[in-house]
């Protein structure tokens, strides 16, 4: 597959609390890291995302009096799953993972930082409207392709990517560079709305 200057490797939360001794650890999430180390140096530009959370966010199960980890709340209408607290403003947990060396990454978009409202997405945030500002800056670099990678392929790989065609971007999800958290069948659920989006997915090797 032939690369071109409007292509973007996007780098989603390869952050210590999603890898393994995390808070949120997915199952071998770290190994992920030499993936995407190969296929980088193809890339004329990379953009990396960070969970950032503040304490007592609306997607901890720990900010609400009776509840745990996996439960399900509504949040202005949305079904909102709870998880650990995680990628806390500030914290090591939300340091994107040392062993990630990325010198050349252009932007580091920072998401989910208001307190009443989560972001899987990189583009907009779990009401579907309030844009992150990544979509304006692709069109303005005039990036139209973008590849994705990193943690979690069912959460903010899969729902960044069906966002990314949403807002008229070609949208590849590099499979063997993300890992899945994988909870109730979460993985089949987004490999099918990725086949009636649009959304490809693809193997490192096919870039070359
Ligand atoms: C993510 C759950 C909660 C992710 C972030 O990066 O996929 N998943 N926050
Ligand atoms: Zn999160």
């Amino acid at each position: 597959m032939e690369l071109t200057s409007r292509d973007a490797l996007i780098v989603v939360d390869v952050q210590n609390d999603f890898c393994p001794g995390g808070a949120l650890a997915v199952p071998e999430g770290d190994v992920v890291i030499p993936v995407i180390h190969r296929i980088a140096p193809a890339f004329g530009h990379i953009v990396l995302t960070q969970d950032w959370h503040p304490k007592g966010h609306c997607s901890f199960a720990s900010s609400y009096a009776r509840k745990k980890p996996g439960d399900v709340v509504l949040i202005g209408g949305e079904e909102q799953r709870l998880w650990p607290d995680h990628c806390v403003q500030g914290t090591r947990g939300a340091e994107i993972h040392p062993e990630l060396r990325l010198e050349r990454a252009e932007l580091i978009l920072r998401k989910g930082f208001r307190k009443e409202i989560d972001s899987y997405s990189a583009f907009f945030e779990n009401d579907h409207s309030t844009p992150t500002g990544l979509a304006g800056y692709c069109r303005e670099r005039g990036l139209e392709r973008m590849f994705f990678a990193g943690l979690a392929f069912d959460y903010c790989v899969g729902f960044s990517a069906l966002d990314a065609r949403r807002c008229g971007f070609e949208a590849l999800v590099i499979k063997d560079a993300c890992r899945p958290i994988d909870v109730e069948g979460s993985v089949a659920r987004m490999e099918a709305v990725f086949g009636r989006a649009g959304v490809k997915v693809v193997a490192s090797e096919e870039l070359g």
